[in-house]
């Protein structure tokens, strides 16, 4: 396995309109992060990741891009841009970018134009379909509720769209497209910005025919129809020996449909592909058959599985991430571990956890101070396209709303993106206006503030655990073993190689539990706790997290 920096590194995932508001309309920016960046060298971090900046209408908050090579004004504009990557490198960090080119907004020239008639140069820039008897030309759903396809009437034709229907998707089949697109990368690159992680880069490649699905599961639609198209790698190899191979950019691809089977075929070294990737498998954990509003208890044995499939999977070719959160999921906190009594602990539990396994660690804003879900009173409360599209399909189908609205308290993905909390002035020091989202009420109790203040904080345990495994890099290389599998509440696992040999215990429970003593006759020491009184064995306090160097 060839060792690199970005393997070794730390990356921390920014979601700019929720992070620091610097020119006070209650909206993050760029100025507002430039501010925040000392503080994010404090962590440990080598790199930051920015969720989309474009120019975009915010349907799905910039997910939306409308222009490829302005950043939107909201955030600073191109200018502050250049300010804010300069200042991230001259700290010593490095940036990714977020690329989103499986879509475009419906605002975006290419889109606007490729509407205007069928013989429009930028037609084939899209998918469009007639369809002989009215109905949409196939049975898709979008990820965002309803069918995938848009009537237009200018042209009479559907349009597709995986995702809301302001978001079309562009044809890749079309090597203008690929032109185009590569384009925008070496535009970004050439300013210097250092990787990309590409959002559902498993869905770029659309099959050669659309058909109609008689599948009803929605994740089995997206496997069969969507993702991981046939063309996918030749793309990827493509966008590899033009423009990323020559710049060194660092990239990671996001994406539905990405499995145990394809997946290392995405960052399979000898490929040529991307860096690395994001997998789903523990995200949607807690989701029934019936999607993630179907929730199901949290099981520790799926979870271990799932951890355990992909190191084997990736252990010789590929590189994988490790993250426990993101924007499009509730709090690692409060899905994971235990929000109220055991908070503290679970937090750091599940810092250890990211700490310790084999891949690139990514860490999500306020995860590092053990930020929680929120419950929000009313649906005019949440802003995300996903929860309020879903919540009007519930209605529509005559869902009891009351309950409807307690699994939106659970899945909701603006549970990730309620404003930082920095301290307890208002709006949790968040901005000097009304925030484009509520503040989590608990703020006053949970803020960067109180916790830089207190040497057991959350914030200073990820500190020092991001310094422990830079200190030892048995961690980001290192063999991995899962002990004791069966085990329903304990997550035991080996990590070793020629310099050390560690063994971490991770008690995912509210009771104190002892693990059974694997540790017969070896001699072993105590190098990390998440709790400040320790006795140096396998016995563990609810939620206790412990490194034990073995001797021998
Ligand atoms: O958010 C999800 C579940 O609630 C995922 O299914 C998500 O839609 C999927 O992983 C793709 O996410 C990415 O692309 C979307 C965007 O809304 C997400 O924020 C982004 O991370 C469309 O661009």
């Amino acid at each position: 396995m060839t060792k690199t920096w970005w393997k070794e590194s730390v990356i921390y995932q920014i979601y700019p309109k929720s992070y620091n508001d610097a020119t006070g309309n209650g909206v993050g920016d760029l100025l507002g992060i430039i501010q925040k960046l000392d503080y994010i060298k404090s962590l440990g971090v080598d790199m930051i990741w920015l969720c989309p900046i474009y120019e975009s209408p915010d349907k799905d908050n910039g997910y939306d891009i409308s222009d490829y090579k302005n950043i939107s004004e909201k955030y600073g504009g191109n200018d502050v841009f250049e300010e804010f990557l300069t200042a991230v490198h001259e700290k010593g960090m490095k940036l990714m970018m977020d690329l989103v080119l499986n879509h475009t907004s419906d605002q975006h020239y290419w889109f606007k134009e490729s509407r205007k008639s069928k013989t429009n140069k930028y037609r084939d820039y899209y998918f469009w379909k007639t369809s002989a008897n009215g109905e949409p030309p196939t049975n898709w759903p979008s990820f965002f509720s309803g069918n995938a396809w848009q009537y237009d009437e200018t042209t009479k034709e559907y349009y597709l769209h995986l995702f809301t229907k302001e978001q079309p998707d562009l044809n890749w089949e079309n090597p203008e497209v690929r032109k185009e697109l590569h384009d925008i990368m070496e535009y970004w690159l050439k300013k210097g910005v250092d990787g990309f992680r590409f959002d559902v880069v498993s869905l770029i490649s659309k099959g050669e025919n659309f058909s109609n699905t008689e599948l009803d599961d929605f994740n089995d639609i997206i496997n069969k129809h969507y993702a991981n198209g046939p063309k996918v790698h030749q793309y990827l190899r493509e966008l590899n020996a033009n423009v990323l191979s020559k710049y060194g950019a660092v990239t990671v691809g996001e994406g539905p449909g990405i499995d145990l089977e394809n997946g290392p075929l995405y960052v399979d070294e000898d490929r040529e592909e991307l860096n690395m990737i994001f997998h789903f498998g523990h995200m949607f954990i807690d989701a029934g058959a019936g999607g993630k509003y179907d929730i199901v208890p949290f099981d520790l044995l799926d979870f271990k599985k799932v951890f355990n499939d992909w190191d084997t999977h990736l252990r010789d070719k590929g590189w994988g991430s490790i993250f426990l959160g993101n924007h499009d999921f509730s709090r690692m906190v409060s899905r994971f571990g235990n929000d109220g009594e055991f908070r503290m602990a679970s937090a750091k539990l599940l810092a250890t956890l990211l700490f310790t396994m084999r891949g690139t660690v990514f860490v999500y804003q306020g995860d590092e101070i053990g930020m929680t879900n929120v419950a929000f009173p009313s649906i005019e409360d949440y802003n995300d396209v996903e929860t309020i599209n879903s919540w009007n399909e519930a209605e529509h189908n005559g869902e009891d709303m009351d309950e409807f609205l307690k699994k939106v308290h659970t899945t909701s993905r603006d549970n990730a993106r309620t404003p930082m909390q920095w301290n307890t002035t208002k709006n949790a020091g968040f901005s000097a206006a009304t925030p484009w989202l509520k503040v989590n009420p608990n703020y006053t109790t949970i803020n960067v503030a109180e916790q830089e203040n207190d040497p057991d904080s959350i914030l200073n345990y990820y500190r020092s655990m991001i310094a422990f495994r830079k200190k030892h890099l048995t961690f980001v290389y290192g063999n991995y073993e899962c002990l004791d599998f069966e085990n329903e509440h304990i997550y035991a696992f080996r990590r070793w190689d020629d310099n050390a040999d560690f063994l971490v215990l991770l008690n995912f429970s509210d009771k104190e539990l002892r693990w059974k003593n694997h540790l017969a006759g070896r001699d072993y020491e105590l190098v990390k706790s998440n709790l400040t009184t320790n006795t140096p064995d396998a016995t563990l306090k609810p939620w206790q997290a412990k490194i034990l160097k073995l001797k021998s």
